[in-house]
C-alpha cells in the first residue's frame, strides 16, 4: 500500500488534518519527529481511515505514491527549514512539499524559489479554522505553482469546508500568495474581534448592559447583517458564568490580550506596501496596550479623565450595532485593498471574489457579509474599493449617522474605541475632497526641499524658502 499524501508534524493541527484526509478516503502516511505522537494518533484514531506509520523521513518518503506530496505541519520558522532540509535529498523532481503552518509569506517566497531551483514544488498553504476546522473542514489558501495545484488541489478541496456545495479552497497565486492571504485573513480577524470588544465595552460602560443580557443581544445580532462565527461565539462567551465565582466568565479573565504574530506581520507588511490598514493596525496596538498592565495600573492614579455627560439615544443598542457593522466593513475593505496592493507588488493575479468566497466557510472570519463581498468582486465592473460597490456604499450611508453618534459618545465618555473611530476617520479621509496632505507637502518642502506638485500645472516645484521665496521648477526628490 502506498499513501497519497504524507503528513509530518502531528501536533494538534497536523493530526487533525491527517485525520480529515483519511476520513475523506485518502491513505495518509504519518510522521512526527518524536514517534510517540504518531503512535498516540494511531492509538486514538487509527480506525478512522488508512494510515501508514513511519518513523523516519526516509520511510515517510518511501511510502508515498509519485509525485510525492508531503504536508509539513510543524512550528513555523526554523523547524520548517529543518524539515525541508531533511526532505529534499529524499525527493525527486516534480515532488511537492507543502507547508500548511502559519509561515511568514516572505519565508514561503524564499523557500519556493530555493526548491524550484531543485525542480521541486513548494506550496505554502494558509489553513484557517483552528483545531476543529482542521478536522471537520478548514478554509484553505494554497499558493505555489499552478502545476502543483493540479496535483494537490483535488485533495485540499475535498477536505475543505463547503458552502453552498462550493469548496472553501482555491488556488490563490504563485509562491507566497496563499500564506499572504491567510496572513491578511488573520489581520481582519484581529479587527473583527476588536470591534466586537469595542461594542461590548460601549454597551457595558455607557449603557450598563451586563454580559448575560449582552449575550442575548449578540445572539440576536447574529441573525441579521452581522451574522458570523465571531458574533456567534461572542454570545456564548458573554453568556458563560464562571463556576468558581458565579460571576460572568468575562469578568474573571485578565484583560490582557495575547497574540501569536500574524496580526503584527499584517501591519508590518501593510506598512511596506503603503496600505492604510488602520483598523488592523489599531487592533494590534489595542492588544499591545492591554498588555501594558504596569503602566495601566499607574495611569489609574495619575491620568485625569474629564469625561463629559452624554445623552444616549433610545436606540443606543441599535446605534452600536450599526457602528460595529460599519467598522467591520472598513476592516474588510482595508484588508482587501491591501491584497490589491500586494498583487501589484508581488505580481500575483489575486481573484478577490474567490478569496472572499473561500472565507465564507471553515475560517474564523466566516460571515454572511462575505457572500455580498464575493458578489461585489464577481461583478463585471470590480470596485476600486469594496466601499464603492453600490450595495456597500448604500449600506454605509444608512449606518453612518449612528456610527458618528456612537464615536462621539465614546469620545465624550472616555471609552476607547480605536477601531470604531479610526475606521470613521479612514472613511472620512477617503471621501474628503481636499486633505491637509497639501500642508504636509508644504512643510516637507520647507524643511527638506522635498518638492510638491501643483493643482493647476504639471511638474514638480520647490519654493526657495530661505531665499526670496520664489518658486522654481525642481527635480522630484520624494
Ligand atoms: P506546533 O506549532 O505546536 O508545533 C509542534 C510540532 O512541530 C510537533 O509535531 C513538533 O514535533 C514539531 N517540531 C518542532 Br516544535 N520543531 C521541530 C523540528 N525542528 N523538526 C521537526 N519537527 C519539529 O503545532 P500546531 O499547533 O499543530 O501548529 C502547526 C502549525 O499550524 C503552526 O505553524 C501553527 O502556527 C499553525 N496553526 C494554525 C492554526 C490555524 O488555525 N490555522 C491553529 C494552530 C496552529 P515534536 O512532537 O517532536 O516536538
Amino acid at each position: 500500500m502506498s499513501a497519497q499524501i504524507g503528513v509530518t508534524g502531528l501536533a494538534v493541527m497536523g493530526a487533525n488534518l491527517a485525520r480529515n484526509l483519511a476520513r475523506n478516503g485518502y491513505t495518509v502516511a504519518l510522521h512526527n519527529r518524536s514517534v510517540a505522537k504518531t503512535d498516540a494518533l494511531l492509538a486514538a484514531h487509527g480506525d478512522e481511515g488508512d494510515f501508514i506509520r513511519t518513523e523516519t523521513m526516509a520511510e515517510l518518503v518511501e511510502s508515498l505514491e509519485k509525485p510525492r506530496r508531503v504536508l509539513i505541519m510543524v512550528k513555523a520558522g526554523g523547524p520548517v527549514d529543518s524539515v525541508i532540509d531533511a526532505l529534499v535529498p529524499l525527493m525527486e523532481p516534480g515532488d511537492i512539499i507543502i507547508d500548511g503552518g502559519n509561515s511568514n509569506f516572505q519565508d514561503t517566497r524564499r523557500r519556493e524559489a530555493d526548491l524550484a531551483r531543485k525542480d521541486l514544488h513548494f506550496v505554502g498553504v494558509g489553513v484557517s479554522g483552528g483545531e476543529e476546522g482542521a478536522l471537520l473542514g478548514p478554509s484553505i489558501m494554497p499558493g505555489g505553482s499552478k502545476e502543483s495545484y493540479d496535483a494537490l488541489g483535488p485533495l485540499l478541496e475535498k477536505i475543505s469546508a463547503k458552502v453552498d456545495g462550493q469548496p472553501c479552497c482555491a488556488w490563490i497565486g504563485t509562491d507566497g500568495a496563499g500564506h499572504f492571504v491567510k496572513m491578511v485573513h488573520n489581520g481582519i480577524e484581529y479587527a473583527d474581534m476588536q470591534v466586537i470588544g469595542e461594542a461590548y465595552d460601549l454597551l457595558r460602560s455607557a449603557a450598563g448592559i451586563e454580559p448575560a443580557a449582552q449575550s442575548e443581544i449578540f445572539a440576536k445580532w447574529n441573525e441579521g447583517q452581522l451574522a458570523s462565527f465571531l458574533i456567534e461565539i461572542t454570545a456564548e462567551v458573554l453568556g458563560h458564568v464562571d463556576a468558581k465565582t458565579g460571576k460572568p466568565l468575562v469578568d474573571v479573565i485578565v484583560d490582557s490580550a495575547g497574540q501569536k504574530g500574524t496580526g503584527r506581520w499584517t501591519v508590518q507588511s501593510g506598512l511596506d506596501l503603503g496600505s492604510p490598514i488602520s483598523a488592523i493596525a489599531e487592533s494590534v496596538f489595542a492588544r499591545g496596550l492591554s498588555s501594558q498592565r504596569g503602566q495601566r495600573a499607574i495611569a489609574q492614579d495619575v491620568l485625569a479623565g474629564h469625561e463629559l455627560p452624554v445623552e444616549l439615544g433610545a436606540d443606543f443598542v441599535e446605534d452600536v450595532r450599526q457602528a460595529l457593522y460599519a467598522s467591520k466593513l472598513i476592516s474588510y475593505a482595508q484588508g482587501i485593498d491591501m491584497l490589491q496592493s500586494a498583487a501589484v507588488e508581488y505580481n500575483w493575479d489575486l481573484k478577490l471574489d474567490e478569496i472572499a468566497s473561500l472565507w465564507r466557510g471553515g475560517c474564523i472570519i466566516r460571515a454572511e457579509l462575505l457572500k455580498d463581498i464575493t458578489k461585489a468582486y464577481a461583478a463585471d465592473e470590480k470596485p476600486a474599493n469594496l466601499l464603492f460597490a453600490p450595495a456597500f456604499a448604500a449600506e454605509i450611508a444608512q449606518v453612518l449617522p449612528a456610527w458618528r453618534r456612537v464615536v462621539s459618545a465614546a469620545v465624550q465618555l472616555g471609552i476607547p474605541v480605536p477601531v470604531f473611530s479610526s475606521s470613521l476617520a479612514y472613511y472620512d479621509g477617503l471621501r474628503r475632497k481636499r486633505l491637509p496632505a497639501a500642508l504636509t507637502q508644504g512643510l516637507r518642502d520647507l524643511f527638506g526641499a522635498h518638492t510638491y506638485n501643483r493643482v493647476d500645472v504639471g511638474g514638480t516645484f520647490h519654493t526657495q524658502w530661505s531665499g526670496d521665496k520664489s518658486e522654481v521648477s525642481a527635480v522630484d526628490t520624494h
